[in-house]
């Protein structure tokens, strides 16, 4: 081998190797600097304003002393160009045994055992080129690791159909969402830790109060073409409920007019019940311009609240 073609193969080596490199910069964050972990429990903690000045830093998160309640930290910057590009996405390879997660203070998901977890981040939760923190509730049943492995936030590419789909943006009423029916007291929007994720949740009580007898709240329109087949679900929770809660997705024309029969999912709410995930599926007929998601209650004399909505397509 020649001196020239010896050192062509290094240099190609050598750019191939930063080309990776860059292609991993671009849409990858590591969460591999030093986290803030405090014990104990506040949901006040997940405040991006909160005073951690007292916490405990580690340079890894599984060198925190975990048991019971605790909270981890982290802030990171977003590339100001990910805006635009797609919802992220967040890995905890290793979680012992509870978490709730929050990204700048809204919650994105919960899981209630030892093992990974992956969530979606809406773009719209993001202060793009800007700090963000990733709060990270944890019950560690027994003591040693709460949070371990290498965590990453990444761009996905796909961008969320739902707006505000874990009710968390409000303004102040809940954004992209309208309540549907006679009488406001039937609609709640509710803030407590004892939600789905984050602090918010939408509900319906005693909609067998209602002169027709349903409440509903409906999504913001969401653009799409005839032929997509669609998937949606949503986490449902009841207190002494009656009749039949659903969730649905209607399909309309450029005019507004609804097209075909609704698609409903099963009963969701049979009975007393903590979190259980629901869908429907239906594919949007001829003539669609958009469709809209129906968190519906009928004939309810109980309470049912909603949370964590998603809509794919399938
Ligand atoms: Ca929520």
């Amino acid at each position: 081998m020649t001196k020239k073609v010896w050192f062509a193969g290094i240099l190609s080596l050598v750019l191939v190797s930063l080309f990776s490199l860059a292609a991993m910069a671009d849409d990858v964050i590591n969460l591999d600097g030093e986290w803030l972990f405090q014990f104990d429990d506040d949901l006040a903690w997940a405040d991006e304003d909160y005073d951690v000045s007292d916490w405990e830093s580690y340079a890894k998160p599984a060198e925190a002393p975990a048991l019971g309640f605790g909270w981890y930290r982290y802030e990171f910057e977003v590339p100001a160009d990910w805006e635009g590009k797609g919802d992220l996405e967040v890995q905890l390879p290793v979680l012992n045994d509870f978490d709730w997660t929050f990204i700048n203070g809204i919650g994105i998901g919960n899981g209630n055992r030892a093992g990974k977890r992956k969530y979606s981040i809406p773009g719209t939760y993001i202060q793009y080129g800007e700090k963000n923190l990733l709060a990270v509730r944890v019950y560690t049943i027994n003591p040693g690791i709460g949070l371990d492995g290498n965590i990453t936030v990444e761009l996905t590419g796909s961008v969320s159909l739902v707006k505000n789909p874990s009710f968390e943006l409000p303004t102040p009423y809940p954004a992209n969402w309208i309540p549907n029916g006679m009488d406001k007291k039937v609609f709640l929007w509710e803030k407590a830790a004892t939600v789905y994720t984050g602090f918010h949740c939408l509900g319906l009580r005693a909609t067998d109060t209602l002169v027709d007898k349903v409440g509903y709240w409906q999504s913001d329109i969401i653009r799409t073409k005839p032929g997509t087949e669609f998937k949606a679900q949503v986490y449902v929770k009841a207190e002494d409920p009656s009749g039949e809660t659903t969730i649905q997705l209607g399909f309309f024309d450029a005019e507004g007019k609804e097209l075909g029969e609704r698609a409903v999912s099963r009963n969701l709410a049979r009975r007393t019940a903590d979190w259980t995930r629901g869908n429907v599926r239906a594919d949007a007929p001829e003539g669609t311009v958009y469709t809209k998601i129906f968190l519906v209650s009928k004939e309810n004399s109980g309470t049912v609240w909603f949370d964590d909505v998603s809509l794919t397509i399938e």
